[in-house]
């Protein structure tokens, strides 16, 4: 146990201690000797007499004895004890700012309140002002206390928790207890942003695999903890909630954590109208198991087959599957090119040969490197001169390929990402973009305009002849910059009119689309690329992440322009 760990249980204690209304002394030595011991420059558990810890400044015989017990046994009788306290999950509102332990445990006695979303319901409700000694000021400052904290709470990238997880799934499946393991939750879903990770096992002994995953190295805080069942605090800053299930109930588990939550009470109800109970155990007829094994087996009790994930929302998949009507959707394995790709020659960091030779090596058949026009002031955008250069060199590197020794199926594509400027004209004049081979059209300035006049604005673009792809058509940063306005019926309707494709942009901070504008432009019968806008070879695996999120837009191969092989693309770039 870290000196970290320890100072944390005993600021806890003292919480707890402050918040029942304990003898002020005693709550204070609990803090004195945390913050003593998070100074410390060694580590506790290192100390070959533990006897020593009493002649540190602040600490006592009676904390003493039980930070010993915490280092002998990992755990503290006292503070299990305590944990059990009907005030012990207060705690967690002593983190709102303006909320101290007499708060706390008034508005847990008048108006049982035990978290923070139940003291933000009283608040929004005006119950808090009513309390003595509280008011309608301090009503105000808590809710406002309550939104930093919350902002403190946010949810996480996708992109930032896939590997981080992936991680830990993998470091879990090593253990010889581990049956089976999987993802759940939103991040099985494939969902854009991420609460919290969930991790379900399949395993006879959960024991081992509970103090396995409590003592990962990536743990700074054990959230909570029990016999099948725990949730970790990473030192990235997010929660990971595991559970193991025995093996005949894995699917069942599966599926149930997995979720959505709206999915799942759609199935439920499925069953209880077959006189069956779907739980997270199984799929039960009375008190007997028809089911739970596999996820399979859960969807097949109420008739229906596998939906996959990423569809698992409650957004029309339990009708389509009735009908067998499910999407036959995307897989990574489809995709045959990236079409849109940066080189040095602006802002991305290798050569043109580097990129080529990195997707070469993904199995692609080909790349459209789309480097930036002028307009884009910090990018070094390529002038008609510089453009030129940079043909001539892919030209010459295609032909490089083509007289390499054995067969090379590659192709680089001479394409440009030219801006849309705010009066709709492209950067570029028509003789310039009749040269290349793919025409990549984005918006990056003047977000700020009104929805007419952006929508208009992007229309004009759309309808220039040469133009292949509008570029992250929303320009939405997530959780840093809202879409601009745009009337995404016209921009659909107009870009379907003028046979023209709309980019998944896979960089993890875009996604854009989104997932429900790739199911809009489906059913409009757009076509759709999804890029990764790779400024460097290693971004090619965001592919990754695009493909997730057309496949939670319900986007078919067919659906997408980059599952064509070169030649076929080719016609349909000339088209
Ligand atoms: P997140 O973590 O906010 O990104 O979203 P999820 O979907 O991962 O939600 P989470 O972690 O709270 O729960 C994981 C799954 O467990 C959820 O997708 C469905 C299932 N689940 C949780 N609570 C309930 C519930 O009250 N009823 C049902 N039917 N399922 C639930
Ligand atoms: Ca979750
Ligand atoms: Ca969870």
């Amino acid at each position: 146990m870290t000196n970290q760990e320890i100072a944390e249980i005993l600021v806890h204690i003292s919480q707890i201690l402050d918040i029942q209304g304990e003898n002020p002394f005693k709550i204070r030595a609990y803090i004195k000797a945390a913050e003593t011991i998070e100074a410390l420059t060694y580590q506790l558990s290192s100390l070959e007499d533990k006897d020593k810890i009493q002649e540190l400044p602040g600490i006592g015989e009676a904390i003493t004895k039980k930070i010993k017990e915490l280092l002998d046994t990992g755990k503290l009788e006292y503070y299990e004890d305590l944990k059990k306290s009907e005030y012990a999950p207060l705690i967690e509102l002593l983190r709102i700012p303006g909320v101290g332990p007499k708060h706390a445990k008034l508005v847990h006695d008048k108006l049982g309140v035990k978290s923070i979303e139940e003291l933000r319901k009283a608040a929004e409700q005006r119950k808090l002002r009513e309390l003595p000694g509280l008011g309608e000021k301090v009503e105000q400052n808590i809710l406002q206390g309550i939104q930093q904290v919350k902002k403190f709470m946010e949810r996480f990238s996708l992109a930032y928790i896939y590997p981080r997880a992936q991680n830990i799934v993998e470091e879990l499946r090593e253990l010889k207890e581990v049956k089976q393991i999987t993802l759940g939750g939103s991040l099985r879903r494939m969902k854009e942003t991420i609460g919290d990770v969930d991790i379900l096992v399949a395993s006879i002994k959960p024991n081992p695999v509970m103090d396995a995953f409590i003592h990962l190295p990536q743990v700074v805080k054990v959230a909570s903890e029990g016999s099948t069942k725990a949730s970790i605090i990473t030192k990235d800053g997010f929660q990971v909630d595991l559970r193991v299930v025995k093996p005949e109930s894995f699917g069942a588990a599966q599926h149930y954590f997995t979720g959505s939550k709206a999915h799942n009470i759609r199935i439920r109800s499925l069953g209880i109208d077959r006189g069956l109970k779907v739980n997270e155990y199984g799929v039960f007829k009375g008190n007997k198991s028809i089911g739970g094994k596999t996820e399979e087996e859960v969807f097949k009790s109420v008739g229906l087959p596998y939906i996959p994930p990423e569809l698992r929302e409650d957004q029309g998949e339990i009708e389509a599957a009735q009908k067998n009507q499910l999407p036959h959707l995307i897989e990574l394995k489809d995709i045959k090119g990236d079409l849109h790709v940066h080189s040095e020659w602006t802002d991305g960091s290798n050569t043109i040969e580097e990129m080529a030779k990195a997707a070469q090596k993904r199995g692609y058949q080909y790349i459209a490197i789309c480097d930036h026009s002028p307009t884009v002031g910090i990018t070094n955008g390529l002038t008609p001169q510089r453009l030129k250069k940079h043909n001539e060199e892919i030209d010459k590197l295609n032909e490089k390929m083509s007289r390499a020794k054995g067969k090379v199926n590659f192709r680089i594509l001479k394409g440009i990402e030219v801006d849309i400027r705010s009066n709709g004209q492209l950067d570029f004049d028509d003789e310039i973009l009749k040269g290349l081979d793919i025409v990549v059209v984005a918006v990056h300035t003047k977000f700020t305009q009104s929805q007419e006049e952006m929508t208009k604005r992007i229309i004009q673009a759309m309808e220039n002849p040469h133009v292949d792809i509008f570029a992250h058509p929303t320009g939405r940063l997530i959780g840093r910059r809202e879409a601009y306005q745009v009337d995404m019926d016209k921009l659909m309707d107009a870009c379907k009119a003028n046979g023209k494709a709309l980019e998944l942009n896979a960089y993890p901070e875009r996604l854009d689309l989104s997932d429900l504008n790739c199911r809009k432009a489906k059913e409009k019968g757009i076509k759709i690329a999804i890029s990764t806008d790779a400024h460097q070879d290693g971004h090619y695996d965001w592919i990754r992440f695009g493909v997730a999120t057309a496949r939670r837009g319900w986007i078919e191969p067919e659906d997408v322009i980059n599952t064509m092989p070169l030649v076929k693309l080719s016609k349909w770039l000339k088209h």
